[in-house]
């Protein structure tokens, strides 16, 4: 059987696509899921602590809100609870086809359909939507000696339970987002805890806070009420571009709140000179936490700021000479993002690979599709990732445009693809709005490609993305039938 779409992965954006294509009248489509379950990067990162760091009534379907969440910003049991809920109510998970590895994705020309290579067998589709998840692959880092390590190496998106940490040494790889919500967490668990930082982050309050019993009454009752706070919450974090983008120095204020924060929680100066970054706030994600800092005040845990030289068998060598022992290493290391093995796997109509866009030789319009991949809408593509909202904002942005581009594909049994002009245009004028942003004042992030290009991060208002996707434009495409 040929598909009409065939949907890959089912965490937010796998499961959004599914209820779009639904309510479109769109039949006959099918979710590929390599996992034994739902839910993507939210069923993936059980690592103590892990949480959302925006606020959930925007971190979540706008058409599908939550009343009950229990915080103001969840953990992830009670997200991934919630995309559990969301497929029952929309009776999503017959759709879909679990422990179903996608392996390739090539276009087939004579035919025009896109032939899928699975691990149980080979299927055709005349769309697919590559909703794989920008942060789905684990990094481990490329240190040296890293498999010589005696003990467990875990990766915070790959937390293994039946690793007891109790009484164990436990060195830390990282400071990013997830070390900053699981050191914290484990600190008291643990014998000992060397935290490995190579970039301080900044790190800002978290303003987070359980919803009250008499909220949840309300927005049960009163879904509009609820819809206020997340729009208010939207804009609120919409002001911030006008840092993060059209003038950085802005940022300041932010890197006064950032410092005041750090003050009040690390007393001795120079452990607070060693956290404190200096590059400007935004360039790297920025972090929010109450209890990462102070979990530097306990008798067992330290940061090491020495450079790693190499991994050996009982623990990091760092390059002062000294080896720190360890029982057991946790990677906070973060994803392969702008070289997303989802990607190397997509052929286009001549054979090339998806992943060239976002090395930055290949055009594309609208973060969602790309000239000679006719048919494929990719969700979280190049530069829709965000530094101050909601990505589920930005994949319902794009579902509006891909249900429309999808529906015209179906019913004219059409190739479409966007022009090579339509696709260099949106290119290269977002390209142009990076330079003069937070991102481009100067420092080492997973938003940059290997060439130090900003392929990931969408450099203007959301509002002005979602006007953008509002319609399918068949001007920008050829159509062919
Ligand atoms: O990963 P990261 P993450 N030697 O890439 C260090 C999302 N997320 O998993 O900064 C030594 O941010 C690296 O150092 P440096 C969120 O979007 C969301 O923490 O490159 N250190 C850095 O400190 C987030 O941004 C939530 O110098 C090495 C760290 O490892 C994204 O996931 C929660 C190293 C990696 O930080 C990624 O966050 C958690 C090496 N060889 C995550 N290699 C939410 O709340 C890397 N590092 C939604």
């Amino acid at each position: 059987m040929i598909l009409n779409v065939a949907v890959i992965g089912s965490g937010f954006g796998g499961l959004g696509t599914a209820i779009r294509l639904k309510d479109a009248g769109i039949g006959n489509f099918v979710l590929f899921e390599r996992a034994s379950d739902l839910g993507g990067t939210w069923r993936d990162n059980t690592y103590p602590g892990c949480r959302c760091d925006v606020a959930s009534d925007l971190y979540s379907f706008s058409f599908e809100p939550n009343p009950r969440w229990s915080n103001t910003f969840s953990y992830q049991p009670e997200i991934w609870a919630y995309l559990q809920d969301v497929a029952a109510k929309n009776d999503l998970r017959k759709l879909i086809k679990f422990n179903h590895d996608v392996t390739d994705v090539s276009f087939d020309s004579p035919s025009k359909l896109w032939i899928l290579t699975t691990s149980q067998g080979v299927f055709q589709a005349r769309n697919v939507v590559l909703a794989a998840g920008g942060l789905a692959e684990a990094r481990m880092p490329d240190i040296e000696g890293i498999d010589s390590f005696a003990g467990p190496i875990m990766h915070t998106a790959r937390w293994d339970e039946s690793v007891g940490l109790a009484g164990k040494r436990v060195g830390v790889i990282g400071t990013g987002a997830s070390a900053i919500q699981t050191v914290p967490q484990i600190a008291p668990v643990v014998a000992s805890l060397e935290v490995f930082q190579r970039t301080p982050s900044w790190i800002l309050p978290h303003l987070g806070h359980q919803v009250s019993e008499r909220s949840k009454r309300l927005f049960s009752a009163m879904p509009l009420a609820q819809k206020l706070v997340r729009s208010l919450g939207y804009w609120r974090r919409e002001l911030m571009v006008l840092g993060f983008v059209k003038d950085p120095s802005k940022m300041t204020k932010g890197e006064t709140l950032a410092r005041e924060h750090l003050a009040r929680q690390v007393h001795d100066s120079q452990l607070r000179e060693r956290m404190t970054p200096h590059y400007r706030l935004g360039c790297k994600r920025v972090l929010i936490s109450n209890d990462y800092y102070p979990a530097f005040s306990r008798e067992n845990v330290a940061l090491v700021t020495e450079p790693i030289e190499r991994i050996e068998r009982w623990g990091i060598r760092t390059t002062d000479g000294a080896l720190h022992e360890f029982d057991l290493l946790i990677a906070a290391t973060g994803f392969y993002v702008t070289d997303n093995p989802a990607c190397e796997m997509v052929h286009g109509a001549k054979g090339e690979k998806l992943v060239e866009a976002f090395r930055g030789d290949m055009a594309n319009y609208k973060g969602t599709m790309f000239p000679d991949f006719p048919n494929l809408f990719m969700l979280g593509g190049p530069n829709t990732a965000l530094g101050h909202s909601s990505i589920i904002f930005m994949h319902e942005s794009q579902l509006n445009y891909i249900v429309k581009a999808v529906k015209v594909a179906l019913e004219r049994d059409a190739r479409i693809e966007p022009t090579i002009d339509a696709a260099r245009k949106w290119t290269e004028e977002l390209q142009q709005k990076l330079p003069g942003s937070v991102w481009g004042t100067g420092c080492s992030s997973w938003y940059l490609n290997a060439h130090g290009k900003n392929t990931t991060i969408w450099p203007d208002f959301t509002f002005k993305f979602r006007q953008e996707t509002r319609h399918f434009d068949p001007k920008d495409h050829e159509i062919s039938v």
